[in-house]
């Protein structure tokens, strides 16, 4: 579905809602980076604080010859980590990051060529479970996946298991997956994450309406939309909003139409899972893998696990 029909169907549902892949166009995944860097969105640095103390405990883990997957293009630290790991046991290697933006591939493909000339980067530009059918066949090496980031967080349950199901499938029996989930914590730990004090993450949500006006004429005025992301305790997420701070009619060139908005109603543009250890285990066993180990960061706030295909 293109992004006019997409807008076109979620801001005519009720309640309303847009898909959290459009917050990252070029201006909101700069946005995200700095996002990343905020005293409170702790998830990056926790993450980035297991794998630089365990890395090679997880490379050695994995075993054998291997070659790295991602999904997701990681040009950052975290990958290197594991990257620099497999290095020291093997003396070349093959890794293939799998990412829908082109820009980002492109960067991640020449930034590690130059760097690395160990490393072979055999990027794909599509959306993950496309890119997860398509890999070639790896020999004999083993296979380690990475999904880093709490990426699958952003995914509800059902496309989560959908997602490990396909990576099970582009596995061989005794290959792994590395997948970083944030896990459930205290209210306020949640919330401020989401709602940091700069406002970064307010202008990376309102960035979406920009979005629209960009791309697809729409008339969004951003002084009537304010920020909401709210702990739900009973679906374990965070849910980012824009609220309508006044009732007002939006009209969008491209699809022609005119989307009307109360007073307060609001526009649900993501969630964000929050994993019960439990939960991940049950996930994983549902789609074929047995949890080889889990590690976390000192405040117990973030989960690298590292999956084998049974
Ligand atoms: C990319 N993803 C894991 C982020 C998250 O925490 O769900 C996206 C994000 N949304 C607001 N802040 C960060």
């Amino acid at each position: 579905m293109s992004f006019a029909g997409d807008v076109r169907l979620g801001l005519s549902a009720r309640p309303k809602t847009l898909a959290s892949k459009y917050l990252y166009d070029d201006l909101g995944s700069a946005l995200f980076e700095v996002i990343c860097r905020l005293p409170e969105y702790y998830l990056t640095r926790a993450e980035a604080s297991i794998l630089q103390a365990h890395s090679q405990e997880i490379i050695d883990a994995v075993g054998g010859t291997m070659e790295i997957v991602e999904l997701g293009s990681g040009t950052a630290v975290k990958t290197r980590l594991l990257l620099d790991a497999a290095l020291k046991r093997q003396p070349t290697l093959r890794y293939r990051p799998i990412d829908i933006s082109s820009s980002a591939v492109l960067e991640t493909t020449a930034a590690l060529n130059h760097e690395y000339p160990n490393i072979h980067v055999e990027a794909l530009t599509t959306d993950y479970l496309d890119g997860l059918t398509r890999l070639s066949p790896n020999g004999v090496a083993r296979r380690l996946i990475l999904f880093l980031g709490s990426n699958i967080g952003n995914f509800e349950p059902y496309e989560a298991q959908r997602t490990l199901d396909a990576v099970r499938q582009a596995l061989r029996p005794g290959d792994t997956f590395l997948v970083g989930a944030d896990l459930r914590k205290d209210r306020a730990t949640l919330e401020s994450a989401y709602n940091d004090s700069l406002g970064v993450t307010a202008a990376f949500n309102k960035n979406l309406l920009l979005r629209i006006d960009r791309e697809l004429g729409g008339h969004f005025d951003l002084a009537a939309w304010s920020h909401r992301a709210t702990y739900n305790e009973a679906e374990g997420r965070v849910e980012m909003h824009l609220v309508s701070e006044s009732r007002q009619e939006v009209p969008i060139d491209a699809i022609g139409a005119t989307f009307a908005f109360d007073k307060n109603e609001t526009i649900h543009t993501e969630s964000s899972y929050k994993y019960e250890p439990q939960q991940i285990e049950r996930l994983a066993r549902d789609a074929g893998f047995e949890i080889v180990r889990t590690w976390s960061d000192s405040a117990d706030a973030f989960g690298s696990n590292l999956l084998r295909a049974v």
